[in-house]
């Protein structure tokens, strides 16, 4: 006797009923903090895990099954093999290698590129159609490596960017101000991390800009509260870091955020590092990743949003290009 009596199916699944994979690399705290997120959030049906350490790999992708019986249903597969991540809609790539004390960031840099060359040819060619989204640090840098190693257009290969610190400053403003962090509107551009650019022109809440309504009466004050919130936004990761080691929790619901408007094709802005060169008075030679504001939809970066950058703004963006890619040319790609 069978569990189920079958019921006679029409031949081929409809285009609307094929499977969506995501592959994560890298199964460490933010790889797997990205994966939980995935999962949660019924964003795929099916989730491939690679790292380079079969026993850790194999422990969580078990520790994820066996929340089956609380969670959508989503096919779980893990292998150092890069065959599992065969067909991917999205690749994220998490695995870096750790600084060690001393190190200089070109020495941690031309590691990582190594790494790189390891994973991004076998995922590009695995999956030729995927969109490749960058999670490792520098993450700039390693965007733009991961977009000459796989030889997709511009479009397909994205860096998580700023899109985290853009939330740390939505957060902070928003618990100043004591509102909700969703109603905040609110960027950060440029470098991930420290040379990161607030957008304090643009900022509003609830559609009222911030800035000008301040003007009037105590922009002053308001003016020192603003600089420390930018400063507090750069410092956050380091104060994480301090106390528990590592980074994860927002780092995953930032990616998935950004996986979902990939995937779903929502055409929804984030500031995520793309290939900057043009914009804002950055040279055409410059082949340099930053984050600016983009649409993202099923085909990766549909479009940029023109918004208004200050003068300053513009030449601390064109600083950071030229630093980003006087580093790129010591690289051995
Ligand atoms: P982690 O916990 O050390 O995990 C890294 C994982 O990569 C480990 O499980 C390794 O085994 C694995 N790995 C190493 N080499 C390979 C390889 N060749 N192939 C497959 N897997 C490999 O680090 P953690 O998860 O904390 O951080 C990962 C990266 O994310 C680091 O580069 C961080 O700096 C970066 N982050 C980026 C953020 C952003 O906003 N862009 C935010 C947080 C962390």
């Amino acid at each position: 006797r069978t569990l189920f009596r079958p019921i006679q199916q029409s031949a081929a699944p409809s285009p609307t009923q094929r499977r969506t994979k995501i592959s994560v690399i890298g199964a460490g705290n933010v790889g797997m903090a990205i994966a939980q997120t995935i999962l949660t959030q019924d964003l795929t049906d099916e989730l491939a895990l690679v790292d380079a350490k079969p026993d850790k790999l194999q422990g969580e992708m078990l520790d994820l099954q066996h929340a089956a019986a609380f969670l959508p249903r989503t096919r779980i597969l893990a292998s150092p093999d890069y065959a599992v991540t065969a067909n991917s809609d999205i690749c994220i790539i998490t695995a870096g290698a750790r600084q060690i004390p001393g190190e200089t960031r070109l020495n941690l840099l031309q590691r990582n590129l190594a790494l790189f060359k390891e994973i991004v040819p076998p995922l590009a060619r695995y999956s030729p159609g995927t969109l490749l989204l960058v999670v490792s640090n520098p993450v700039d840098v390693l965007t733009y490596i991961a977009w000459k190693l796989s030889g997709f257009p511009p479009n397909r290969v994205i860096g998580s960017g700023t899109n985290l610190d853009s939330s740390r400053f939505r957060f902070l403003l928003a618990d100043h101000l004591e509102v909700n962090a969703q109603d905040v509107q609110a960027y950060m551009v440029g470098e991930h991390g420290d040379s990161s650019v607030a957008l304090w022109s643009s900022m509003s809440v609830g559609g009222v800009p911030i800035l000008s309504q301040l003007t009037n009466d105590k922009a002053v004050v308001e003016q020192g509260v603003l600089e420390k919130i930018r400063k507090a936004v750069v410092e956050s990761a380091y104060e994480v870091i301090r106390l528990k080691g590592y980074t994860s929790w927002a780092i995953g619901y930032s990616v998935a955020n950004l996986a979902r408007s990939l995937l779903r094709d929502q055409h929804s802005i984030h500031p995520v590092s793309l290939l900057a060169k043009g914009f804002y008075g950055i040279p055409d030679d410059r082949e340099v990743f930053l984050s600016l504001p983009a649409q993202l939809g099923r085909s990766g970066i549909l479009s940029v949003a023109n918004i208004h950058l200050s003068d300053e703004e513009a030449a601390r963006l064109r600083r950071s290009a030229n630093t980003l890619w006087e580093l790129q040319q010591k690289l051995d790609l």
